[in-house]
């Protein structure tokens, strides 16, 4: 096992990823399902550059994306969107794709139960085809309830699997899992050698470590499986607006240069555009959690940052007079800054 990343929680050059994510450990990069926003010689040359791999890709199925579309020139085109996601990795040598196959956010079927399993296992197999071509796996990932109705457990991503090829497998997510498993390790133990990427973030969402999940007992199921591949890093910190919030500088303030599609599917995952320290930190304690579990040395940028505060510790707003007033642009109050009158 070695740690991975994705890149598509913040807006920023690859380079100042790949920057980062070397000093602290990472080895891969699972980039954005984009195909239009990296000319592929070029993030290869830069990839080499930084030592990281490029483990595989995250299908973004937003907007119109939608393997289970009732409209068949929608499905079409989803189909097409997969397959550059395919042909992009293979020219970055990755491994895998993960695929989501319904529209992120999208929580109302088309179709009977019938017709939409035969849309989305039509429109994967026709995926699949273009896999072997180039060479890359397809994952099924299933996300939880509130982000897609149609596949939100293991056993259902290895159903559509299965339909399509013994040589489609599943990628798993720690945060999902909580949510719609009711034992996420049998969830892990199900999908077994099916299983061909696992996304890590704590049960808020927060980097590994923040807080409640059993990193030990996952990565020691993963290990059981005799899972070999990435565990990618997708926090999705959650943006808090209100005078409760535990995190200063936490939200970037400032313009940057973001597609509309891409900010608005941040927002729908109830984050926001974050600011580089705290996007840092995140990455930072990812790999203070996983790396020792997975038998990596840590490196000494990583520990450099001190023991892991879960957010909770780090203020109570509500316990501390004088807070709530300042709290909006600059909590944590660590001493309840504004004791004015
Ligand atoms: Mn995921």
């Amino acid at each position: 096992m070695h740690l991975s990343t994705h890149n598509w929680m913040r807006a920023e050059p690859l380079e100042v990823t790949l920057r980062r994510i070397k000093k602290f450990g990472y080895e891969s990069i699972e980039i954005s399902g984009e195909p239009t926003m990296y000319k592929t010689k070029e993030t290869r040359a830069l990839l080499k550059e930084y030592g990281i791999k490029c483990w595989g890709a995250v299908t973004l199925t937003l907007g119109e994306r939608n393997l289970a579309a009732k409209n068949e020139g929608q499905r079409a085109r989803s189909v097409q969107y997969v397959k550059d996601v395919l042909t992009m990795v293979s020219e970055l040598e990755g491994k895998i794709i993960t695929l989501v196959p319904a529209t992120v956010g999208k929580v109302v079927p088309d179709g009977t139960e019938e017709e939409e399993w035969k849309w989305v296992v039509d429109a994967t197999k026709e995926c699949f085809v273009h896999a072997k071509k180039v060479g890359v796996k397809i994952a099924v990932e299933p996300l939880n309830r509130f982000e897609t109705y149609l596949f939100n457990r293991s056993a259902q991503a290895l159903a559509l699997a299965d339909a399509v090829s013994p040589e489609v497998g599943v990628c798993l997510d720690a945060f999902h899992l909580n949510i719609e498993e009711d034992d996420m390790y049998d969830a892990i133990r199900l999908a077994g050698k099916r299983l061909f990427d696992f996304h890590i973030a704590d049960n808020n969402r927060f980097a590994c470590g923040l807080g409640q999940l059993n990193w030990k007992k996952i990565i020691g199921t993963l290990q059981e499986i005799g899972y070999k591949g990435a565990v990618t890093n997708e926090f999705v910190a959650p943006a808090d607006r209100t005078p409760a919030v535990m995190y200063r500088n936490m939200i970037d303030r400032n313009p940057v240069d973001i597609p509309p599609e891409q900010l608005k599917f941040i927002q729908d995952h109830g984050s926001s555009i974050l600011t580089e320290e705290f996007y840092t930190d995140q990455m930072r304690i990812t790999a203070q959690t996983i790396l020792p579990l997975i038998g990596k040395k840590v490196p000494a940028a990583v520990s450099a940052g001190g023991r892991i505060v879960k957010p909770s510790k780090l203020v109570a707003p509500a316990k501390k007079a004088g807070a709530r007033k300042t709290a909006a642009k600059s909590a944590p109050a660590k001493k309840p800054a504004g004791k004015k009158k």
